[in-house]
This record gives structure tokens, sequence and C-alpha cells, in this order.
């Protein structure tokens, strides 16, 4: 593997393979990660990068874009089919500039968005102050309740009259629970403001059709593609059709400049295993995963923000095991799993420290692994946590963690 590279560039090929190893031997439960294709992986490496195509299909600014027209429809035509949606842009090179994107196609900077608190699971990118959203507008913030930290919609609604809003964003990265699409819009229409939901953590299960869909209530859904679709780096948003033009204006010539066609053609490619039968099958077996995590964690002592999960994705409060967050990424790392730490609702720690981790079930799932492995992951866990301090203890852990991967090879041709 890499032979071209090392040729070329001996240190980037060794840390190719060394990556290539990590990937192989830890267990990957950070909940925003996955494993491509190797068709994915293909088409990512492919000549598309090479060309400058500013514009969309059939208007572009340069010449020669016969093919990456060709690309970039599919992407669309597939996004739309996959979502149900009327109409789909492509190009955002991320999940941030999907946001940006759709904020400024309805808002001018210093008007008001409401979304949900980083703290409380939301994503800096809906109004955090040292992002963008928060720096270009004024932005105001839900959160989930005490006690079953969920999110009260009748709250929200009551913010929303209060504060009047531009824009209301739904959407997280630390959260557990379905949203109720149908109350944030009928929020949104009661303000006037225009609905924004990024989908980026749940898009794959949406695509399998295990999750609620927003789009058929916001005006505009975005969307990252690496998470739970499994597909490229990369953003997508689709939105309604008379939203269309100014969506596509503002990302270019708004934000972006040149397209990455490689990286387009790669969501193409992505969308169309989505929309195979094997897809579903995933998605569903994603949140099978984080069911029978989530119940084998609870059964452990272990406690969980809302009590639980609905979607791919837990957030273990760690605090009653006598730990804080970054202790427990640590401790984890050390027997091969890898997740982040991670606030929970009302944490006193700093983001720093934190006093939970996020644990998510899309990558794993990816390699095949099951309920059996699922209750073994929590297991590990429990006694990793046991013996924390006892370093033997650890090592046979560890040992016992790679032994389960080893039996779900990643990427075994490579
Ligand atoms: N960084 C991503 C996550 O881990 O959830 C969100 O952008």
């Amino acid at each position: 593997m890499y032979d071209v590279v090392r040729q070329t560039d001996p240190e980037i090929a060794g840390i190719l393979e060394a990556e290539l190893g990590r990937q192989r031997t830890q267990l990957e439960m950070i909940a925003s990660e996955n494993f491509t294709s190797r068709a994915v992986l293909e088409t990512m490496g492919s000549v598309l990068t090479n060309k400058y195509a500013e514009g969309y299909p059939g208007k572009r600014y340069y010449g020669g874009c016969v093919h990456v027209d060709e690309a970039e429809m599919l992407a669309k035509r597939r996004a739309c089919k996959l979502f149900g949606a009327d109409r789909a842009m492509v190009q955002p090179h991320s999940g941030s500039t999907a946001n940006m994107t759709a904020y400024l196609a309805f808002c001018k900077p210093g008007d008001k968005i409401l979304g949900l608190s980083l703290s409380h699971g939301g994503h800096l990118t809906h109004g955090h102050p040292v992002n963008f959203s928060g720096l270009f507008f004024e932005a105001v913030h839900y959160e989930v309740e005490p006690g079953h930290e969920t999110i009260d919609y009748d709250k929200m609604r009551e913010q929303a009259k209060r504060e009047r809003p531009r824009i209301l964003v739904g959407g997280a990265s630390a959260y557990p629970r379905t949203w109720d699409y149908e109350a944030m819009k009928s929020i949104a229409d009661e303000v006037g403001a225009v609905f924004i939901f990024d989908m980026a953590h749940i898009a794959g299960l949406v695509a399998g059709g295990v999750h609620p869909s927003p789009v058929p209530f916001a005006d505009v859904v975005t969307s990252t593609t690496h998470k739970t679709l499994r597909g490229p780096r990369g953003g997508v948003i689709v939105c309604k059709k008379e939203h269309l033009k100014a969506i596509n204006k503002m990302n270019f010539p708004g934000i972006q400049g040149g397209p990455l066609m490689h990286m387009i053609a790669a969501k193409a490619v992505c969308f169309l295993e989505c929309l195979q039968p094997e897809f579903k099958t995933y998605a569903q077996q994603t949140l099978d995963n984080a069911q029978v995590l989530a119940s084998a964690l609870l059964d452990k002592g272990f406690k969980l923000a809302s009590g639980g999960t609905d979607n791919h994705l837990l957030l273990v409060n760690c605090k009653p095991k006598g730990l804080n967050g970054k202790e427990m990424e640590e401790l984890l790392e050390s027997v091969s799993i890898t997740c982040n730490k991670n606030t929970v609702p009302f944490d006193e720690e700093s983001p720093f420290v934190t006093s939970g981790v996020r644990l998510g079930t899309p990558a794993l799932t990816t390699r095949g692994m099951g309920a059996d492995e699922m209750r073994k992951i929590a297991d590990i866990m429990d006694r990793a946590v046991a013996s924390r301090d006892d370093e033997n203890a650890l090592v046979i852990l560890r040992g016992e963690a790679e032994e389960m991967g080893k039996a779900f090879p990643l990427y075994p041709e490579f």
C-alpha cells in the first residue's frame, strides 16, 4: 500500500501506513467518524481534483467542465432521491460552510439566530461566540431541561416569541434524542423565522429510514457527508425548491471558490451506496448497536445523559464512576477504544476537562460488529474503570479490545 507515495515522500507514506494501522487496531467510537468504501476513497483520489469548475453545472466560469458537470448532476439527483428533497446543493466543503451558506442566504450580519447551546449538545456553528456564527450574528440559545435532559418545545416557543430570531436552527453534535421537527416548524412560522436543520450526525440514519427526517419540515437542511452517511469528508444542503437560488448564490460566489469536484463525485458515490438496500440494514444495525451498548452500560452503573439514546450516540456522564471526561477518554484510549471527551448538560467542568465522553456506533457497525461486541465493549469499559490504576490489567483489556478488532478486518485488501 502507498508504494507510489513512498517513492516520492517516504515520511508521508509512513504516516499513512501508521494511521491505517491505528484505524485497524483501535475500536473507533467517535460518534462523528466512519470508514468510507474503497469506491469513495478511489474517487476522492482521482483526477477530478485537477479541475476548476466555479459555478454550477451548465453555468461554469471555466471550459472543460463536461464531465464534472455530469458528476455534480448525479450527486444532486441522488441526494434529492435519498432524502426526498426538492433540491440539493452538493458543493459545501464542510458542514461549517454548509451552515454558513444557509445562514447567510437568509440573514444579514447582526441578525438573530436561535440554536441549541454547544454545552447542551449543539454545535459550534449554531451560534457559539468563538465561531463565525456567533461573531457574525446575534446568537441566542435554547438548552435541554434539567432532569430528563431533553428539549422542551413549549419553552423553545416562548423563547422564540421573546427573541424573534431570523433563523431557528435545529440539530446537534451530542444530543442522543429525536427532534420534534413539526413543533420547530410551527415555532419558526409563528415568529416569522426560517427553520434550518443541521442533520450532520443523523443523516445516515435518516437516509436509511430508521430515524425521522427533518426534510419535510425544515426550509433548509444541512449535513456533512462523512459521519453516519459514510461518505467523503464534505457538506451538502437540501432545500425547498424556492430556496435553491439563494443557497447557490451564497455558497458561490458568496462563500466558496472552486468546488472540490473529486469530493463532489465521491459524494455521488456515497449517495448511490446509501440508496442500496444494504444501507438500510447498516443504519438499523447502527441504531440497534447503540441501544444494546446503552442498556449494557446502564446495567453496569454508567449514567447516560437523558437516560439513553434514540440514535447512534450516547453521552456518558463519567462523574458517578469517579472520573472526568478527559480521564475517561485517556483511560479508554489506553485500552484501544477511541472516543472523545464531551460536556454533559449542566457540566461544571471546562470543555477541556468535561464530565463526559461521547460514544458512537457508526464506525464499528461498518466493521460488522453487532450486539455481542457492544456488550463486550461495555464490559471492557467497566473493567477498565475498576482497574484504572492497574497497568497489567489494562494491558490485558487492551489485548481483548484489539483481538475483537482483528475479527472484523478493516480494508483487508490494502
Ligand atoms: N466535529 C464534529 C463532531 O465530532 O460531532 C461536528 O462537526
